[in-house]
């Protein structure tokens, strides 16, 4: 039976690699594959259920047109007039403005190979037009950590097996990097202890060694009272402050500002906790301290990280295997992204793209003139359910000319397009991947046919931009003769050949490579950030309240943060429809007791979660692990409770380009409905 090798395409730490099993025409079965040192041969179940996926009666077939934006009535296309209206309109709006500034795209999580950065190419292709910038998951972590640690090579996640402490802060790879809890269960078994530090007793906490339960967004103080008794008991490593760090004494002296029973009273941990964190970040040697990201998904986010970081240069725990700070890699940038770094046509007059950051889309993309923004291209991504603020992104729908969404289901961002273009599978397409996490480059062949008329994203582009030259020639210089397999050979630099370790793109056929470790330059030092207990002053629950809601001037408290961390069989909106993997078709509200207590509610009871932005009705279940203050639900596109999420820039350490997304920064209330009313 041959077997062939796939990547799990989806923007996940695991970018597994999986051997894909072929009888006759039909992919039979998906194993992890055993010689990828990463996958180690294991899938997470949304990667067992990829034959399912890739077949589901839910996939979209045709391109669909929507008569009337909002109508939900459909007609079935063909590729040629959904090519002819899309390229219309393009060249209409170049007519009407004198470029393509009023043109721009969204490319989100759906597929992170590198053949997806085809959407970024047609773009690039067409000269100056609005370019999306930045990264939804990461840039409060990545931004503090820069400032912090700096250009140190991020150190091999296969290692976390020979930590002697793992300290997992904000992280959940039970849910969201399964293969990660191999190497962290083999540093266990050789006395590793494990601590998990997240308001959630969730998967990865139930199988710590110590859980601290903390109250979400005050993980900066909780590491600055670490710190404090670290200094104070005199367990630091002097000679690895002296030789390899910058600002130790500023960093010691505002260390004064912190008071333990502050830290306590902020945190909600008892000093015990902190004291017995402490003593293990002294005693214990190398340490790996994992930052996730839902850790720096709130105001608060960048202080976080600052601050935890500092726990291991005080400690020496730096550039030597089974220590450093584990976050996130940019290897990609290593390769020549060719597709990303397309140079398109040049504009008489306008030198370059205008920018929106992806973090704050609607609210600038509302706010551009000269042209206005007019034709919007989504691929890969569902913003109406998973963007932040989404009553700005109806506005933004509501503004736009042209909406087309290139996708593999009938999502809500779908739904409210003009135009859907239905997306191949990633068993459809070739490909190439790397993971943000670990350090393994892997190939994702063609196996099976397109489904009906599925389209590769590359091919899509290939195809536009034909149609787009035919109409006007020259107008694009997208390199559309380019075959797959060439762009491929493109990323398979001489770098890259010799970071990897190959000859050519061909040796990925037979197997995954990975990327040689790197050097850290004797140069390196660790910069300590100071402590700014300032950025704590303004809470950003009071900003919430008294906002007037849609029910009438009425003044609404919203005591409970809500929490909606990435979970297991679902990435993010995907896999919702397989009922292989989800049973529940409607919101559940997890609660604690005192929750349930204050507003007398029951398991299985309809509830209504509200604040300023709007209202999600579900199910509550009683969670009894919760802490007093939250309410926790999944994402979804069936139920979207994004609707509740809204972010603004309220000048509390947050700026729209250099911060992630604060979604877990968002308040509510809960009140029970009446089922009979
Ligand atoms: N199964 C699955 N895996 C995924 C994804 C998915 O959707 N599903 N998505 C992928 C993507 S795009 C991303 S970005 C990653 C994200 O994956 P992770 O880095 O694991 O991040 P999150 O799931 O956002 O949050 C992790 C934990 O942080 C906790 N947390 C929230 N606020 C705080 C806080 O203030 N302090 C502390 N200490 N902890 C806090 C949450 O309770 C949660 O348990 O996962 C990737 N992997
Ligand atoms: N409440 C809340 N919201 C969040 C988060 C959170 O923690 N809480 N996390 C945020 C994070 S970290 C992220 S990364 C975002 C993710 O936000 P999105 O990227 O918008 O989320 P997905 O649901 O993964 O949507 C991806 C879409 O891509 C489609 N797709 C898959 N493969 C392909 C392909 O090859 N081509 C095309 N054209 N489409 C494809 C899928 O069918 C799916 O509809 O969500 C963010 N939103
Ligand atoms: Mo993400």
């Amino acid at each position: 039976m041959p077997i062939f090798r796939s990547t799990c395409p989806r923007h996940c730490y695991g970018s597994c690699g999986i051997l894909s099993h072929i009888n006759g025409n039909k992919l039979t079965r998906v194993l992890g594959d055993p010689d990828h040192g990463f996958t180690q041969g294991r899938l997470c179940p949304k990667g067992y259920a990829l034959i399912q996926y890739a077949l589901d009666r839910y996939r979209l077939k045709y391109p669909l047109r929507q008569i009337r934006r909002g109508s939900n009535e459909w007609r079935r296309i063909s590729w040629e007039e959904a090519s002819d209206l899309i390229t219309a309109k393009i060249l209409e709006l170049n007519q009407r403005y004198g470029s393509n500034l009023a043109l721009g795209y969204l490319k989100g999580a759906g597929n992170a190979g590198f053949l997806h950065q085809a959407v970024v190419g047609m773009f690039n292709s067409l000269g100056p037009h609005t370019r999306s910038l930045g990264d939804i998951c990461s840039t409060s972590g990545a931004n503090a950590l820069q400032e912090t640690v700096g250009s140190m090579p991020t150190p091999d996640p296969e290692q976390m097996k020979q930590a002697g402490l793992i300290v997992l802060w904000g992280a959940n790879p039970a849910a969201t990097n399964i293969n990660q809890m191999k190497f962290i269960y083999d540093a266990r078994r050789n006395g590793a202890p494990l601590v998990v530090i997240d308001p959630l007793f969730s998967q990865t906490a139930k199988r710590a060694d110590i859980y601290i339960q903390i109250k979400p967004t005050t993980d900066a103080w909780l590491a600055w009272g670490v710190a404090k008794l670290l200094v104070a008991g005199g367990k630091i490593a002097e000679d690895f402050i002296q030789k390899k760090t910058i600002a130790f004494q500023d960093y010691q002296q505002s260390l004064n500002k912190i008071d333990l029973n502050e830290v306590c009273s902020r945190t909600a941990v008892s000093l015990e906790a902190v004291e017995e964190l402490a003593h293990l970040y002294g005693e214990y040697k190398p340490v790996s301290t994992w930052l996730g990201f839902g850790l720096q998904r709130n105001y608060y986010g960048t202080q976080s990280v600052k601050a935890i970081s500092t726990l291991n240069a005080l400690t020496g725990n730096f550039g030597w295997p089974g220590a450093g700070i584990y976050y996130r890699h940019y290897h990609e940038l290593d390769f020549p992204q060719a597709l990303a770094n397309h140079q398109g046509v040049v504009h008489p007059s306008i030198p370059c793209s205008r920018e929106i950051s992806v973090q704050n889309y609607p609210v600038e993309a509302l706010n551009l003139t000269g042209p206005p923004l007019k034709m919007l291209w989504l691929s890969c991504s569902n913003p109406l359910a998973q963007g932040s603020n989404l009553q700005a992104w109806e506005a933004l729908f509501d503004r736009l000319e042209l909406i087309v969404t290139v996708d593999l289901y009938l999502t809500r961002t779908a739904r409210r397009s003009d135009l859907i273009l239905p997306a191949a599978s990633f068993f459809e397409e070739e490909d190439l991947h790397l993971s943000f996490w670990h350090h393994w480059l892997s190939l994702n062949q063609k196996i099976l046919p397109s489904f009906f008329e599925a389209k590769s994203d590359l091919q899509i582009a290939r195809e536009l931009t034909q149609e787009l030259n035919l109409k006007r020639p020259g107008f694009s210089n997208f390199p559309a003769n380019k075959e797959v397999r060439d762009w491929i050979d493109e990323e398979i630099s001489e770098r890259v050949k010799e970071l990897y370790g190959l000859n050519s793109a061909a040796d990925l056929y037979k197997k995954a490579y990975k990327r040689k470790s790197e050097e850290l330059s004797p140069a390196w030092k660790y910069r300590f950030p100071k402590v700014q207990i300032e950025a704590f002053h303004q809470s950003t629950a009071a900003i919430q309240v008294k906002k007037s809601t849609k029910k009438g001037l009425l003044e609404l408290t919203t005591p409970y943060r809500f929490l909606t961390p990435q979970s297991l069989l679902k990435f993010h909106t995907q896999y919702e429809t397989l009922d292989w993997l989800n049973a529940e078709k409607e919101p559940v509200f997890e609660i604690g007791e005192d929750i349930a207590h204050c507003h007398n509610i029951n398991s299985g009871q309809k509830v209504e979660v509200f604040n300023q932005n709007g209202f999600v009705v579900g199910k509550a279940r009683i969670n009894p692990a919760l802490p007093a203050n939250i309410i926790l639900a999944e994402q979804s596109d069936l139920y979207p409770v994004n609707t509740l999420i809204a972010h603004e820039d309220q000048g509390i350490n947050l700026h729209p380009t250099s911060s992630s997304i604060p979604y877990y920064d968002c308040m509510v209330n809960i009140r029970r409905v009446r089922e009979n009313v």
